[in-house]
């Protein structure tokens, strides 16, 4: 089976109604970046950034896969499909799709506040492995069962190191035949580094209605949104 690998943003999910983080009216206008998707604005008002995750927790559980999310799940009918996706919701699952990767974590899991993703830490800190699913958006006193410290999302803020899984990685794009990007801005690293990455990938497509052309040289770009583009590049794959 050939190899495609799908590397994913916001753009992916904005027809399923999750708001995307840079459009106009995207999340981050309502919220500042450092107040509810960094540690020092976990560390200055925890209920404010419980309460931005609460709300699109909620908003999660609203929204459909649409037909994007269906396309790609459905290349792996004749494909061996690789997720690598920045968002945290769970559409690409429920539309079917069985090898998503989480670069930035994913919304319906909580993990220990003390939960340090940089090691290796000094003798004097501490930290805690606690992490789980949660069936109710995270609140201010649900404390970590093994240590007592305040549970948080398990989402990776700015700031935070983000496991890009190096060996994992370098084999996939060794061995992609196909390479496609879809909605996204690519302004967030090292997400953002796939796509010069992923570069020697044979075939490389790029989904988006706004595309960063700087940051596309030999990608064949589909202008156009995720639900329009994904299933006519899927058809035109699966012939
Ligand atoms: C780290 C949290 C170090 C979960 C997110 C200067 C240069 C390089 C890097 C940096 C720098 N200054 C600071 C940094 C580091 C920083 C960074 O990259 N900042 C950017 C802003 C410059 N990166 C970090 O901090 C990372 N960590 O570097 O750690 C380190 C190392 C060791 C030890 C300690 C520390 C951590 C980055 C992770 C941040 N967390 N999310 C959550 O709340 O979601 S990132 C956030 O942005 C989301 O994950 C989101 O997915 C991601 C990227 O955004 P996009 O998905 O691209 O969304 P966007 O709105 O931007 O674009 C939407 C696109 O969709 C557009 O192109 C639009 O045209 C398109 N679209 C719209 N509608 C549709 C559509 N496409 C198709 N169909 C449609 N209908």
């Amino acid at each position: 089976m050939k190899k495609i690998v799908v590397f994913s943003g916001a753009g992916l999910s904005a027809e399923s109604g999750i708001p995307t983080f840079r459009d106009s009216g995207g999340l981050w206008e309502q919220h500042r970046i450092e107040d509810v998707a960094s540690p020092e604005g976990w560390e200055r008002n925890k209920e404010l950034v419980l309460n931005f995750y609460q709300q699109r927790y909620l908003k999660s559980l609203q929204c459909r896969p649409n037909p994007a999310h269906t396309a790609i799940a459905q290349l792996q009918q004749s494909f061996e499909v690789i997720n690598i996706t920045q968002n945290i919701d769970t559409l690409l699952e429920r539309a079917g799709a069985q090898n998503v990767w989480h670069l930035h974590g994913r919304i319906d899991y909580q993990k220990c506040e003390l939960h340090y993703s940089i090691p290796p830490y000094d003798d004097s800190s501490f930290s805690c492995n606690y992490r789980a699913q949660i069936a109710s958006p995270t609140k201010l006193g649900d404390l970590c069962p093994k240590c007592g410290s305040q549970l948080r999302p398990d989402v990776v803020w700015f700031g935070e190191a983000v496991d890009m899984r190096q060996e994992y990685l370098d084999e996939q794009v060794e061995t992609a035949d196909i390479f496609v990007g879809i909605g996204t801005s690519a302004q967030v690293y090292p997400a953002a580094g796939l796509l010069p990455l992923f570069g020697r990938a044979p075939q490389k497509f790029f989904i988006d209605p706004h595309p960063a052309y700087d940051k596309l040289e030999d990608y064949e770009v589909l202008e156009g949104t995720a639900s329009e583009q994904m299933p006519r590049l899927a058809a035109m794959l699966l012939v």
